[in-house]
């Protein structure tokens, strides 16, 4: 349903996503992207990728198009699934009221959020998922900088702040755990969501070979939480204590993290993070 011939970069994981997701809807859906790289790199005009109905909203609202489509499908009696997708920031930036709103009203649309922890499509400009310390174009790493000065925002947290009956989180590099959870919230009556760690190669800077490993290491150090949640019911996917890893083994192989590494400070900012890595590993009541 996303036909090949796009231009995404080599080890792009929001193509992937979008294969999933559709997957998971299966053929019978109507699909709204707002502009990010997802939507530049498979829509190049007079081209498309997508072999199902597809809508190509503003930057900020996705949410609010999937919500007027579900609607409309509603009216007509009409029982084709709704997929709104966003990047990181069209989803907790600058989409953050519409996608509340569509929560808020309680439509039956499934939300993913394809989380590659910055404005990608404009060249890699900090977002508010992106986590501490990455140096990004607008929070430069330098001389008197470690990077981006603040901790990711917990959209997760904040979507199932609005009690729906849908929340979870993901990882592209576990592709049957991400599928099930997307199928679960297609599933879903009422508005679902699911946000997908998409490691992105060149905004992350690191090999495009090494994608499906980097997304792995974010789950096996702690960086990334894997969860579930239906109705009050949440199910975190604990890490075996085997497969734990020191944050430095997720972050050394990523260029936005490489100023961590040798330079004075470094060694504070890297126990900073870890320190996020162990609470996260250790403390699993974030989410309610
Ligand atoms: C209102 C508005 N502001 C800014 C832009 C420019 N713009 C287009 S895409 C984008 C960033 C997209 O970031 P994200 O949602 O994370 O998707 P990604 O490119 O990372 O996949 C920006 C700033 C725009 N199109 N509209
Ligand atoms: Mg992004």
């Amino acid at each position: 349903m996303l036909a090949p011939g796009h231009n995404a970069c080599p080890g792009c994981g929001a193509t992937l996503i979008a294969r999933y997701a559709l997957k998971a809807t299966g053929p019978d859906v109507v699909v709204t992207l707002p502009t990010g790289c997802l939507e530049v790199t498979t829509s190049p005009y007079p081209n498309s990728s997508w072999r199902v109905p597809w809508i190509h909203s503003l930057f900020e609202n996705s949410a609010a198009v999937a919500s007027g489509v579900e609607a409309a499908l509603k009216a007509q009696g009409r029982d084709e699934k709704v997929l709104a997708m966003g990047g990181d920031g069209g989803t907790v930036d600058i989409g953050m009221q519409a996608i509340s709103g569509m929560l808020e009203r309680g439509q039956d649309v499934t939300y993913v959020c394809y989380d590659n922890e910055a404005y990608m499509n404009t060249g890699v400009q900090r977002s508010g998922s992106t986590p501490l310390d990455a140096s990004t174009t607008t929070s430069p790493s330098g001389s008197c900088s470690f990077g981006n000065p603040v901790k990711k925002k917990d959209m997760p947290a904040i979507v199932a702040a609005h009690g729906i009956p849908y929340v979870a989180t993901a990882n592209v590099a576990y592709p049957k755990d991400c599928i099930g959870k997307m199928e679960a919230a297609v599933e879903t009556e009422g508005p679902a969501y699911v946000q997908v760690l998409s490691p992105c190669p060149p905004g992350w800077s690191m090999e495009d070979s090494r994608m499906v490993e980097v997304g792995k290491l974010a789950v096996q150090t702690g960086l990334w939480v894997n969860f579930e949640k239906r109705g009050d019911g949440v199910v975190y996917t604990k890490v075996p204590e085997r497969q734990v890893r020191p944050v430095e083994d997720y972050l050394k192989p990523q260029g936005r993290f490489k100023h961590l590494f040798g330079g004075e400070g470094g060694e504070e900012e890297l126990a900073r993070i870890q320190a996020v890595a162990d609470r996260n590993l250790e403390n699993h009541d974030i989410v309610r």
